[in-house]
């Protein structure tokens, strides 16, 4: 079975980049999100994440990710696996959760989002 590594340039099915840097030793890596799509007016811009691969290593490794929208006042989480398909291309399976910020504890039931990505590995040509 072909490694499924984190590390290098990903784009999603809503056309959002990621970049996830060296996973060091103890699993930790680091990244930046370019979001395709934010459903409000504000400017999109380029924000930090922070993650964990699950260790001790397997081929197909599950993760787990913070983004800190650092262009509004909302956090995602998104958690997954890297899998290698039949055509031995890396895929990343994810299912996310976007938090608004609410502004009283009134509004809290309407201020997580759900959702599902899959991130194919970009080739080194696109960007
Ligand atoms: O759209 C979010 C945002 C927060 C306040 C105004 C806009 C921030 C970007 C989230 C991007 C999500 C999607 N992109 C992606 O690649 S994270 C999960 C999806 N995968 C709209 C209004 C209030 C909350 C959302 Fe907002």
């Amino acid at each position: 079975l072909l490694q499924c590594k984190l590390t290098g340039q990903w784009k999603n099915d809503l056309g959002s980049n990621m970049t996830i840097y060296e996973v060091k030793e103890t699993g930790d890596f680091s990244g930046k999100y370019l979001t395709a799509v934010s459903a409000s007016p504000l400017k999109i811009e380029e924000s930090p994440l922070l993650g964990f691969q699950h260790l001790p290593y397997l081929s197909q490794p599950t993760f787990g990710f913070t983004v800190n929208w650092n262009f509004s006042d909302t956090t995602s989480v998104f958690t997954g696996q890297c899998f290698v398909d039949e055509y031995g291309k890396e895929v990343l399976k994810t299912m996310w959760l976007l938090r608004s910020h609410a502004k009283n504890h009134g509004d809290d039931w309407k201020a997580t989002l759900v959702g599902y990505n899959t991130f194919w590995r970009k080739e080194e040509l696109m960007d």
